[in-house]
């Protein structure tokens, strides 16, 4: 990381001074419309400007960006596969970390950097013995959050500040040790976990040292051409490429969604503790396990796959109505649709669907994904009639899991797992500054029914 780290350096003084200022001279002026109601309090906070995150903002209306720059900007911007248009998640995490979009050499340094710490793949063995322990058939999300947990065996964050080695103001240093070690991990740890539960745990790829992060979850997932997959995957070479494209741009554009998402604001509460990244992030996972947070992209495919068998003609805009009605009728939410605090159609659903447009042959009979690309023409309207979400356009998961389905990756659990890979990059970053910030544990106050009470 010597780049990389001169690279935060540079910045550290001037951002750490304008923060002190801040806090010493402009402590009390008030958040523009960011008054606490009771109707936050009680509405999952909802509105309420609370969290410092730097490196994304969301705008509504707009989705994304990652320190200004839009989803189109990363994919014109940051270095990534030349032929697609694909920017590597590596480039996106230099951006992340740094403010600064990455040179090519600077992100192939990162590239080596990450490839480096991964070990050829090779988990450490208290890591991989625990792998082995948990049932196969666990839930994919538990396994990688107990095996992330479980690598803080080796964290030096916590063995400096168990040593009181460490100053406060250089706690960052050992959290980027950390999370660049937690990130290069991550490949080995969901390859492992997709061949426990497709098969027995043995290695369905081979990592290679040449080649990019996402390449290598692809690969350790028995999913790229040539001698690097151990698995007969049944995938021709231009869609081995493309699952590496979808992988890079997929883990790329999931990393980072502001702080108030439920793995973002939770790895940054855990982390707000001192907890080390490693079980900082694995709380982050657990939240990503939820049915409304990332695990939505499953429900997605499940919801898509029975629509599929429910229906006669899935051209015919009146009968997905009707379906979406039957749903709504029994009280189930339309997967995939509706955002906490986006009011329009989620730019990332957008570079998903782009993705497949441009492959228009490659998923023309393939009912599930043709059935993703109709939806937005019928949902919307039958949402904004049922009249109570307040965003009825597709959000991030609308797509992404029939992708992965549509090149084999049939269990469903797992989508989630590769969610759990790229949101790593966005919160661990903000972490990284967390610590160079020195930003005190969070503690809001809690308050009960009659002290609501007594305000009305
Ligand atoms: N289908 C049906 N009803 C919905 C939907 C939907 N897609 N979205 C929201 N509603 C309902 C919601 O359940 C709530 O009903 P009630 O008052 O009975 O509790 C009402 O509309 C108002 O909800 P909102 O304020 O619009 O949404 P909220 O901020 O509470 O929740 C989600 C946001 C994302 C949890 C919600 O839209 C949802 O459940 N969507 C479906 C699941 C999903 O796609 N989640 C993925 C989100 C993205 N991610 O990766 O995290
Ligand atoms: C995310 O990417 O975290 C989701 O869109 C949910 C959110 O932002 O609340």
């Amino acid at each position: 990381t010597s780049t990389l780290r001169s690279v935060l350096k540079e910045t550290i003084p001037e951002r750490r001074e304008q923060l002190l200022k801040l806090k010493k001279f402009h402590g009390q002026v008030k958040i523009p419309a960011g008054d606490i109601t009771i109707g936050s309090v009680l509405g999952g906070m909802r509105g309420n400007k609370s969290i410092f995150w730097q490196s994304t903002t969301l705008d509504p209306m707009d989705g994304i960006k990652f320190h200004g720059m839009t989803i189109k900007q990363c994919q014109e911007q940051l270095p990534g596969d030349a032929n697609d248009h694909q920017f590597y998640p590596e480039s996106m995490l230099w951006l992340l970390l740094t403010g600064k979009v990455p040179t090519v050499e600077q992100t192939n340094e990162l590239i080596s950097e990450l490839n480096g710490r991964a070990e050829n793949g090779r988990l450490p063995e208290c890591t991989e013995k625990l792998l082995d322990n948990l049932p196969n058939n666990m839930h994919p999300m538990t396994q990688l959050a107990i095996a992330v947990a479980s690598l803080n065996y080796g964290s030096q964050f916590a063995k400096g500040y168990q040593a009181g080695t460490i100053n406060k103001l250089n706690y960052w240093e050992s959290t980027l040790e950390d999370s660049l070690t937690l990130i290069s991990r991550l490949p080995a740890l969901v390859g492992k976990i997709y061949s426990k539960i497709t098969q027995d745990g043995s290695p369905l790829g081979q990592f290679n040292s040449s080649k990019d992060w996402s390449y290598n979850i692809c690969s350790l997932m028995g999913m790229t051409a040539g001698g690097d997959s151990l698995n007969n995957n049944n995938l021709s070479p231009q869609q081995s490429q493309d699952f590496v494209n979808l992988m890079r741009l997929y883990t790329g554009i999931h990393a980072d969604h502001e702080g108030g998402n439920v793995s973002a604001h939770t790895t940054h509460l855990v982390g707000s503790a001192l907890s080390d990244p490693f079980l900082s992030y694995s709380s982050g996972l657990m939240g990503l396990a939820g049915p409304l947070h990332g695990l939505a992209a499953q429900e997605v495919v499940r919801f898509l796959v029975e629509m599929n068998g429910s229906i006669k003609n899935v051209n015919d805009p009146k009968q997905i109505s009707e379906y979406l009605w039957s749903l709504l009728s029994s009280n189930r939410v339309i997967p995939g649709y509706g955002h906490a605090v986006l009011r329009n159609t989620d730019p990332r659903f957008q570079a998903m669907l782009e993705f497949a447009e441009r492959r228009s042959d490659e998923f023309k009979d393939d009912a599930n994904v043709q059935l993703m690309m109709t939806l937005p023409k019928v949902a919307p309207a039958v949402l904004k009639e049922h009249g109570k979400c307040k965003n009825p356009y597709p959000n991030v998961d609308s797509a992404s899991g029939v992708l992965f389905q549509h090149y084999g990756v049939t269990q469903l659990l797992f989508i989630t797992a590769i969610f759990g890979c790229s949101r790593a990059l966005g919160p661990l970053s903000q972490l990284v500054w967390d610590r160079i910030y020195g930003l005190p544990i969070e503690r809001p106050k809690s308050m009960d029914l009659e002290a609501l009470q007594k305000l009305v």
